[in-house]
């Protein structure tokens, strides 16, 4: 039964949606995440127990994609096969089975209308265990407010890709910061760094994915122990 749950981690590092899929190349005519999820629980392995080697497998391909051994299409694969996981999972998650480590409220700031980068960063954290609330591009700062106080306890997450929307995201961080001191936000894009993420007010920067979950998973942490 082990086998089989280490399987499943497998296949969502390596991006192995279902047996039809024909990424990655080894491992064509195999089983998939799909499969594999299906026969798991088939075999009453808990979906706790499945959520957490998909999350293992996001992680690590997430690490390799920070030490650039991967590139955007190997993490687009292995997001669509955590999705694929996902689609077994998610009766569980309405039911209550399996509760979500927090919420995340993610857009790309106003003006700005690049995504990629954006919902990569939403897969990733989604596939590491957070509901995202995204809220998609060109977001207003009225409508982030919105969101979070519809969305109490929620951590923020901004993405620009421009040079220029970088002042617009300047304004919505102070915004939510004027309103709502509490709420933890995090900053990516290409042009940001994390000197311009801290005069702008925001609480961290991440270059990539994987440095957003590891902001997220550390504030969760801070705001149990609190
Ligand atoms: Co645009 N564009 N674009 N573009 N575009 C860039 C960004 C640019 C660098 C190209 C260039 O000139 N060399 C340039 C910006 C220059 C600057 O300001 N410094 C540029 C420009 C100028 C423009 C237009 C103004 C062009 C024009 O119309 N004259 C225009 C603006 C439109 C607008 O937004 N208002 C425009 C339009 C577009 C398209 C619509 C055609 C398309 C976007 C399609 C889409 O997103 N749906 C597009 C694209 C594709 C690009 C490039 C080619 C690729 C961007 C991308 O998706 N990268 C880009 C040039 C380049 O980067 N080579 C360019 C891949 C993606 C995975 O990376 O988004 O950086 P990235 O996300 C990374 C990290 O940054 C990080 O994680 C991701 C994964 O590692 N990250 C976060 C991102 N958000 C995060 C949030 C986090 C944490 C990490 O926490 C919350």
């Amino acid at each position: 039964m082990n086998e089989l749950v280490e399987k499943i981690g497998q296949c969502v590092e390596r991006g192995k949606v279902n047996k039809s899929s024909p990424y990655p190349n080894d491992m064509k005519g195999m089983d998939g995440a799909d499969e594999f999820t299906r026969q798991a629980l088939e075999a009453a392995v808990g979906p706790d127990a499945i959520l957490q080697v998909c999350n293992e497998g996001m992680q690590r391909i997430g690490a390799r994609f920070s030490r650039n051994e991967v590139f955007v299409p190997e993490l687009l694969m292995a997001a669509k096969a955590m999705h694929a996981v996902m689609v077994h999972l998610e009766p569980f998650f309405k039911t209550g089975s399996i509760r979500a480590k927090g919420k995340f409220v993610l857009g790309t700031v106003a003006g700005d209308l690049h995504d990629i980068g954006k919902n990569l960063v939403r897969m990733v954290i989604e596939g590491n265990g957070w509901e995202v609330i995204d809220l998609g591009v060109d977001v207003k700062p009225a409508k982030f407010l919105e969101a979070i106080k519809n969305t109490p306890g929620c951590v923020v997450g901004l993405s620009a890709l421009l040079t220029t929307t970088m002042v617009g995201m300047s304004k919505t961080v102070q915004e939510i910061k004027a309103q709502f001191p509490a709420t933890n936000v995090i900053v990516g894009g290409a042009p940001l760094t994390m000197e311009a993420a801290l005069k702008m007010g925001a609480d961290g920067y991440s270059p990539d994915p994987q440095g957003a979950v590891a902001f997220l998973d550390k504030v969760s942490v801070a705001n149990i122990t609190q």
